[in-house]
């Protein structure tokens, strides 16, 4: 049998515009819903076969009628009826109702109570749309106001160690790290910034994946190389994040906050511990906590979390819990898109990645004009790439940057400020000099390398021909970008 499975109810128990409605089996459950209908002035007809409770309900001025829903001809008068709720708790009865309606060709939607999931699936079977089961209802109903209760007392909890905790906190995240770690080491540093701490992250090993490169570099987040056990000394407290491979005897006196989703191998001693092996990532346990701490996340917060939960649970494919899903939710109306595409789509190549870190690396910020040197380059697309990206660090408008190779300067800048037309700008600027050229929001230039310094280029003077022509583009540019001096352009 084909049908056109209605959905008159949304998700979250709003009711629709369905007006007509039936409930079959008017005990505690069929009650509570009737009462919730007719609050909402829907028009209900409640069928029962106990006398004496009808009586009561019609004493209330509810339209009931007595009649015994595992009866077949009880269904005929609800067959006008757009919903029919069969929630009685004798689930036998419930089952003949479904089917009666179903084999009389009622196309209206049934929600059916269950008792077991034996009879959920049976239920569904016979035609139900939507089958309750009460006990799972409940338990997950107690589960949830656990989960929340639970988070409100750590947060409490993590609050008062912050506090407590004045001056420099170290975070470490685990050694080689992932991005689970690191996004998670950058959300704890804003909830410690926002509870007055100064926060640094730091890292042990390399951050090898070059995945995980482009993160740190496109989300522009400070790392610092835990090189030396007396690096340690200068900072007040520590905290450990997603911190599987923990080398604890590294952190000695003591940790003041450890977080992570999985048990770790060793006791660890902290004055705070939150370990959540429920959930997939230490990101997502780190996002309740803004949640909770009503912190709205920042767009790099935001983003490296939305990265963190996604690649430890491979994009959701991998051991994923609700509460992994929820956090994610809550983060993809703060998170920036455009660069979390870019991190996960290694379009860039680790060239342009290693560029782009050089680039930001390097850069100088004058006004809203950024300029920066990625050096010596084997491709000049990258230079490109990298423009683009840095226009979108906050406050810069336009971007240029240039780098070397083959003896020649190779410049690509970009601009987002409209009064500017960078493509003229550039033009305006080097075309004496070499080849210039582009629009209004972008452009490029190469000039032969030399030409403000009058060195012939050999491998000797490599170095110095750079310093030079970097001081000179840097100093032509921002003076064309009408800063630094008097002698401005405004670009046409
Ligand atoms: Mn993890």
């Amino acid at each position: 049998m084909t049908r056109t499975v209605k959905h008159p109810m949304s998700v979250e128990g709003t009711i629709s515009s369905v007006s007509r409605y039936a409930i079959l089996g008017c005990g505690s459950v069929g009650y509570a819903v009737a009462e919730e209908l007719i609050a909402e002035n829907k028009d209900v007809l409640i069928l029962d076969k106990d006398e004496s409770r009808v009586e009561s309900l019609r004493d209330q001025d509810l339209n009931a009628n007595q009649l015994d829903i595992a009866e077949p001809e009880s269904v005929e008068v609800v067959a006008d009826r757009e919903v029919v709720l069969i929630l009685s708790s004798d689930i036998e009865a419930n089952k003949k109702a479904v089917s009666s309606i179903r084999e009389r060709g009622g196309e209206q939607f049934i929600v059916a109570r269950a008792s077991d999931p034996v009879t959920k699936d049976e239920l569904t079977e016979m035609g139900a749309d939507v089958v309750i089961n009460p006990s799972e209802v409940i338990a997950d109903s107690a589960l949830r106001s656990l989960e929340s209760g639970e988070l409100e007392y750590k947060a409490k909890q993590l609050k008062e160690v912050l506090k407590q905790a004045s001056g420099q906190l170290l975070i470490v995240t685990h050694n080689n790290p992932s991005s689970d770690s690191i996004a998670s080491a950058v959300a704890l540093q804003a909830i410690a910034e926002e509870n007055g701490l100064t926060a640094t992250i730091s890292y042990n090993g390399d951050i090898g994946h070059h995945e995980n490169r482009a993160f740190v570099n496109l989300l522009g987040i400070e790392l610092t190389s835990l090189t030396d056990e007396k690096d340690l000394v200068e900072y007040d407290s520590v905290a450990l994040v997603d911190h599987i491979d923990s080398e604890t005897r590294f952190f000695e006196p003591h940790v003041n906050i450890f977080i992570d989703h999985l048990e770790p191998e060793v006791d660890i001693e902290a004055d705070f511990t939150d370990i959540r092996p429920n959930v997939s990532s230490t990101s997502t346990i780190l996002t309740k906590y803004l949640q909770e701490f009503d912190l709205a996340p920042s767009e790099i917060v935001s983003t490296a979390l939305l990265y963190g939960i996604r690649s430890e649970t491979v994009d959701f494919k991998r051991e994923t819990t609700p509460a992994d899903l929820t956090a994610a939710a809550y983060l993809y109306p703060f998170t920036d898109h455009d660069t979390l595409e870019q991190v996960e789509s290694p379009s860039m190549s680790p060239e342009t990645l290693d560029i782009l870190a050089e680039a930001i690396q390097s850069r100088e910020v004058q006004g809203s004009h950024l300029v920066s040197n990625a050096g010596f380059i084997r491709d000049r697309d990258a230079l490109g790439q990298a423009a683009q990206h840095l226009l979108k660090l906050e406050g810069i408008t336009t971007t240029a940057v240039f780098g070397i190779a083959d003896d020649q300067i190779y410049l690509s800048a970009r601009s987002k400020d409209i009064r500017m037309d960078i493509g003229r700008l550039l033009e305006d600027t080097f075309a004496e000099m070499g080849e210039a050229g582009g629009q209004s929001t972008q452009g490029d230039v190469v000039i032969p390398l030399g030409i403000f310094t009058g060195i012939e280029t050999d491998e000797e003077n490599r170095d110095t021909l750079l310093q030079l022509t970097e001081e000179a583009v840097r100093r032509k540019l921002f003076s064309a970008m009408g800063v630094e001096g008097t002698e401005s352009s405004n670009g046409g």
